[in-house]
């Protein structure tokens, strides 16, 4: 029996555990990414464990969220950011060079090499062959240090391209059709790989746009076989001897096969307020649109902004539509510029935004009060682009472009002519955004600067054999760690500041969350399926520290948001029976007991003392993750293993 691409590269990167389904195992990783809006935290992570240099092949650090500088705060954390990379052998991507994913795929991705990223979209670079991650901070922090990076071992899914796409059809099209198919929970615990003949008809960019929304399926991570396509992108980087040509085996086994016909695929959208809320445009039919925002890690690409720069040529953009359009790296805008595509998208009436991830997590560009906003984006979750009643559609850069113009939702196809784009031989290199580190020698002299913004963590957990708390609050399926720790222009700056975050901590569910956990001193919190989708923000596990909450208790956890509280020393448990999710409600007084003997056994009980019934209870938990919750929290068990 053969392996499947990715349980080759895990393979080959095996430190501990066995290969089966269930089991955890850890992984040697190669590459890391942050980001600066997670990325304070992990570096201050890493200087927590006191690392001296980072251990890992390459580590990168991106300034892409927090570049409105509305304030002192956001300056200070790129500052602080930018001299831990110096000193501890981080390389330092400046605001401006672009979005980490993009810049990434471009400049320092390897098929078959590891990468795990503080940013849940890390999966991106699966779309050369990568086994790429989202994980929490602190795991990355961990990885920097050489320590080895845990998962569950997925199961594998084939999705098998046929076909071709048709004009005006677009890679994010076929991510939609997956989502639609598989739902933001069908992936949890899953690696869904790209295979069959269609995959030769799909480039980089699109392979990476479609890995990058694997996200939303909850899946572990999506991958691409590295093939002659990936070897001519590579060359035209300039990096052609980091291929290797990868593929699975022909006799691979896989645990679910789903066929998808490419040239079926019509152009599709996913309504508000999920991911896989899709339908066709078509459908749909012509509603009136406000706003339509095109980039995104998803979709900002050169050949995206091509296509959309061929699309708005000679047009002007609708007097209702405000089009705001952010190319998503330094590389991408320069070549627009170049060619003069750039002066294509301004003369259309579109606004061109700074090379970063804006719009897509509120900063700035908030539509109209229950405004209609197109997005290329890849999550549309209520609340996520700052205006509260808007409805985010979901659209491929194709269908943006077309709607910008009409003002109206508008199926590309009933433009005429098919756009040909051709991708590059060469890209325009330049990496002199990049700051190298300092050499180990010169390292002794730089100083790490924190600035005022910077507050200690919040107070390690300390497990105890009983406890006995309120549910302080009690919410539905699919909460998203935008509705745990929202983002945006007003709060993001504050990643650095756990009290001040917590202030609005659940506030779309809640909004007296806060204030209850400081009354009651610490709580539970009753959750639905899929508990924790969407963001890496550990801050969604952090600020819940902080208020006390002690264990998470619902019917399913998202993968990357249950590693984030247990590092957090949170206990995520889930019911035996899920009908019995019903039986609890908000304020019920509860109390947990036999703790340390219920870890052990995997069973806890759950007494409700207001309506007088037990309800038994789900943890099972690794050597590992006992010892970090015994310890407190990750941190904590890192410091005492050292
Ligand atoms: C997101 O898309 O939600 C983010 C912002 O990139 C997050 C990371 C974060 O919260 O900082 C992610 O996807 O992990
Ligand atoms: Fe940035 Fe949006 Fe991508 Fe998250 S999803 S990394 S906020 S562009």
């Amino acid at each position: 029996m053969g392996d499947t691409l990715s349980q080759k590269i895990i393979k080959n990167h095996l430190v501990s555990g066995e290969m089966k389904v269930g089991n955890e195992i850890g992984i040697r990783i190669d590459q890391t990414l942050t980001q600066d809006a997670t990325g304070t935290m992990a570096y201050l992570e890493l200087e927590a464990m006191g690392i001296d240099r980072v251990k890992t092949e390459l580590s990168v650090a991106y300034i892409d969220h927090n570049t409105l500088q509305t304030g002192f705060e956001n300056a200070d954390d790129h500052r602080f950011i930018q001299s831990v990379c110096k000193k501890r052998g981080v390389r330092f991507s400046r605001p401006g060079n672009g979005i980490c994913h993009q810049v990434h795929l471009e400049r320092f991705g390897v098929p078959g090499k590891t990468l795990i990223g503080s940013d849940s979209h890390t999966p991106t670079g699966g779309g050369i062959g990568m086994l790429a991650m989202g994980a929490g901070g602190l795991d990355v922090a961990v990885a920097m240090g050489g320590g080895e990076y845990y998962i569950t071992m997925p199961k594998m899914v084939k999705v098998n391209l046929t076909g071709a796409l048709q004009p005006y059809v677009a890679a994010k099209d076929v991510i939609l059709e997956v989502l639609r198919i598989m739902s933001v929970k069908g992936g949890v615990g899953k690696i869904v790989e790209y295979q069959g003949p269609g995959v030769k008809t799909l480039s980089v960019p699109e392979r990476a746009t479609i890995t990058n929304m694997g996200a939303e399926l909850g899946a572990t991570t999506s991958i691409f076989p590295s093939d002659e396509i990936t070897k001519a992108f590579l060359e035209a980087q300039g990096r052609g001897s980091d291929w290797t040509e990868l593929s699975a085996d022909e006799d691979a086994v896989y645990d679910e096969v789903i066929d998808i016909d490419l040239s079926a695929l019509e152009p599709m959208a996913a309504m508000p307020h999920m991911p896989d809320n899709v339908k066709k445009v078509t459908e749909i039919g012509q509603i009136k649109v406000d706003q339509v925002c095109i980039g995104s890690c998803t979709n900002s690409s050169l050949s995206d902004m091509l296509k959309v720069a061929a699309i708005l040529k000679g047009k002007k953009v609708a007097p209702n539509v405000s089009l705001a359009i952010a190319p998503g790296s330094k590389q991408v805008l320069s070549m627009l510029a170049t060619c003069g595509a750039l002066t294509d998208i301004i003369d259309a009436g579109a606004r061109v935004l700074e090379s970063a991830c804006g719009p897509c997590i509120g900063m700035g560009q908030s539509p109209n009060s229950a405004g209609i906003s197109l997005r290329t984006f890849n999550r549309n979750f209520e609340g996520r682009s700052g205006t509260a009643d808007a409805g985010i559609y979901l659209v491929s850069p194709e269908v943006a472009a077309a709607s910008a113009l009409t003002g109206v939702l508008t199926d590309p196809r009933t433009l005429g002519e098919p756009l040909h784009i051709l991708m590059p031989n060469k890209f325009l290199i330049n990496d002199n955004m990049v700051e190298l580190p300092a050499t180990p020698e010169e390292a002794k002299d730089v100083e790490v600067i924190y600035g005022p913004n910077i507050k200690p963590f919040p107070e390690s957990n300390v497990l105890t054999d009983e406890i006995k708390a309120p549910a302080i609050l009690k919410v539905g399926d699919n909460i998203t760690t935008d509705h745990i720790m929202p983002a945006g222009a007003k709060i993001l700056p504050y990643r650095s500041n756990i009290p001040f975050l917590s202030q609005f901590c659940f506030r779309q569910c809640d909004e007296n969350f806060a204030e209850n956990c400081k009354a009651a001193g610490k709580g539970f919190i009753i959750g639905g399926a899929n508990y924790g989708q969407g963001s890496s923000r550990e801050h969604a596990a952090l600020v819940p520290l902080y208020l006390g909450i002690k264990a998470v208790i619902t019917k399913s956890f998202a993968r990357i948001h249950a590693a984030n509280l247990i590092n957090a020393g949170i206990m995520p448990l889930t019911f035996q029976n899920p009908d019995d999710y019903d039986k609890i409600d908000q304020t019920d007084s509860l109390v947990l007991k036999d703790v340390f003997a219920s870890l052990d056994s995997g069973n806890f009980t759950l007494v409700d003392e207001t309506k007088g019934i037990e309800i038994p209870l789900v943890g099972i938990f690794t050597d590992r993750q006992k010892e970090i919750l015994k310890a407190g929290d990750l941190l904590q068990f890192t410091k005492g293993s050292k």
